[in-house]
């Protein structure tokens, strides 16, 4: 599917091997074990419905070649970024019919399947690796010889360096030479024809030439979204002209500041808002926007305050980008960094009677109803209003954000004024979170004063009634 088909979706992102068992079972999980823990592509098709229900209509799976096999100190290849094998499966998540039927049964259900995959490196438990276990790159002179990154103001380190270290080291693949980068592009066609796999999560993006990525682009044939893991906007700015879409990290790092507690900052949000939107490609509106993933720690493991997780939780959704949920948040869990935040979701028992995962049911409602209504939405900036260290407006008409880290102890009053709203005057307006209605002024604006410290969505009613979903009963 290319970029435009993917732009209106919505992301479900899961480590395979902790999401689903395909007997149903639940195996133990250690995380800090790092070991496999049995969850397989079956498994996933058995929870289609969850993930569904959920409101999510796209599913991104963790890396699926084959990996180094047995312990190594930094435990097994249960996440699958250790590729030994670009041309076979792990066949710890099953066979190559089984992800066929992954990516049919989501067909099935008009859901879109996204294979995260790795060019970067190959990697091994010995130094000097024996590159006789990598296929199809199996010589020493396919590597760009071995040094580890350091330096990360140095480009060309980050670039032809090795991640990794000499216990597990991440043997970074010479992405200058023809003959790899050749392989690599083949490789990337069939591995999408195969599967019939509907987008890309590319690894590691800023460890390769900028140069290297259109002809791998164009060879995969489907939407690309790359991780860049970095803090500034203007880091990621060329990155946007080389790819469709870029996880939005540095809207990350001022998200997750703003609201782990009552003294964030949400004016540092809005300000990187602002640099993406004036220096990416096509502003915010093609980045992919999350609050957790599988490196960083869990949103829940900095804060256990109800209103500034609903806040935090809410972003994603009302900004310009494509929202991505990392699995496990919606039914609370709280690991920290890597490898605590990979819990397996089996513990959960993938309840759906829980306030965040009614909570993401109706942002997503929330979403697919403003798109609905508006047929510029997805190609309109938002704009962001009522910006102080506390309180943020975020305006993508229909659809209107109030956003707040006063946090639930909070008995201060929060002010939202929003005189530049856009609606028809005294147009009647309903906080989809609550089912609260709230009216706009004679000019359109919005003047709103809330004690809770929650965050509300505000739909017009005339969006609303085409649903007979959320709020249905005004
Ligand atoms: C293993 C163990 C861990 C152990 C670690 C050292 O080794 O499991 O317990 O702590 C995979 C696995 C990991 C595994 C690694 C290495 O492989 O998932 O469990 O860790 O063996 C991607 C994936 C990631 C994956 C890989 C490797 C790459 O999302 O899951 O890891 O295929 C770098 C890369 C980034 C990579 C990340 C893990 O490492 O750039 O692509 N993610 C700075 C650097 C970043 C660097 C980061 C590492 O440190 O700039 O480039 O990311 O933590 C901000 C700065 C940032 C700074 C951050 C930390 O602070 O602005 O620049 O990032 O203020
Ligand atoms: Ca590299």
């Amino acid at each position: 599917a290319t970029a435009a088909e993917w732009q209106n979706r919505t992301i479900y992102q899961l480590v395979t091997d902790r999401f689903a068992t395909p007997d149903g079972s639940g195996p133990p999980c250690d995380t800090g074990d790092r070991k496999y823990c049995g969850g397989t592509w079956k498994g996933i098709i058995s929870k289609l419905d969850y993930i569904h229900d959920l409101g999510f209509d796209a599913v991104w799976i963790s890396p699926v070649v084959a990996n180094l096999e047995g312990n190594t100190t930094d435990g097994q290849a249960y996440h699958g970024y250790w590729t030994q094998d670009i041309n076979s499966l792990n066949s710890k998540f099953g066979t190559a019919d089984d992800l066929k039927a992954l990516s049919a049964a989501l067909h099935n259900r008009s859901m879109y399947l996204m294979v995260d995959v790795v060019v970067n490196h190959m990697v091994s438990n010995s130094d000097p690796p024996d590159y006789s276990n990598f296929t199809p790159f199996s010589k020493a002179s396919n590597f760009h010889p071995e040094c580890f990154i350091t330096d990360y103001t140095n480009q060309t380190d980050v670039e032809q360096c090795w991640l990794g270290d000499k216990d597990v080291p991440l043997a970074d693949l010479n992405t200058e030479a023809d003959d790899v980068v050749s392989s690599l592009n083949s490789w990337i066609k069939s591995l999408v024809s195969d599967y019939a796999i509907d987008g890309l999560r590319i690894d590691t993006v800023k460890h390769v030439r900028k140069d290297f990525w259109p002809g791998f682009v164009s060879s995969a044939g489907v939407f690309t979204i790359g991780e860049v893991l970095h803090e500034e906007p203007s880091y990621l700015a060329p990155y946007t002209k080389v790819m469709d879409s870029l996880l939005d990290y540095p809207a990350w790092f001022t998200l997750t500041a703003a609201f782990r507690n009552n003294t964030g900052n949400l004016t540092a949000l809005a300000t990187t808002v602002w640099q993406s939107q004036a220096s990416y490609l096509s502003g915010e509106l093609m980045v992919g926007s999350f609050l957790e993933n599988h490196d960083q720690p869990r949103f829940q493991s900095l804060t256990q305050d109800s209103s500034l997780i609903k806040n935090a939780m809410t972003w994603p959704f009302v900004q310009d980008g494509i929202p991505i949920l990392y699995y496990g948040q919606e039914q609370g869990y709280t690991g920290g960094g890597d490898p605590s935040n990979r819990e397996a979701l089996w513990y959960s028992g993938y309840i759906e009677d829980k306030p965040l995962v009614t909570h993401v049911k109706i942002l997503n409602e929330a979403r697919r109803l403003a798109i609905a209504a508006n047929t510029s939405f997805l190609t309109t900036a938002a704009l962001l209003y009522a910006v102080s260290e506390s309180t943020l407006a975020v305006s993508k008409p229909p659809l209107l954000a109030l956003l707040t880290n006063v946090g639930n102890i909070s008995t201060a009053a929060t002010t939202w004024n929003v005189p530049d709203a856009g609606y028809p005057a005294n147009e009647v307006l309903v906080d989809v979170l609550t089912c609260n209605k709230v009216t706009a002024d004679k000019s359109g604006g919005v003047l709103v004063h809330a004690s809770s410290g929650e965050p509300q969505v505000l739909l017009p009613t005339s969006a609303l009634s085409a649903s007979g979903s959320i709020c249905s009963n005004l």
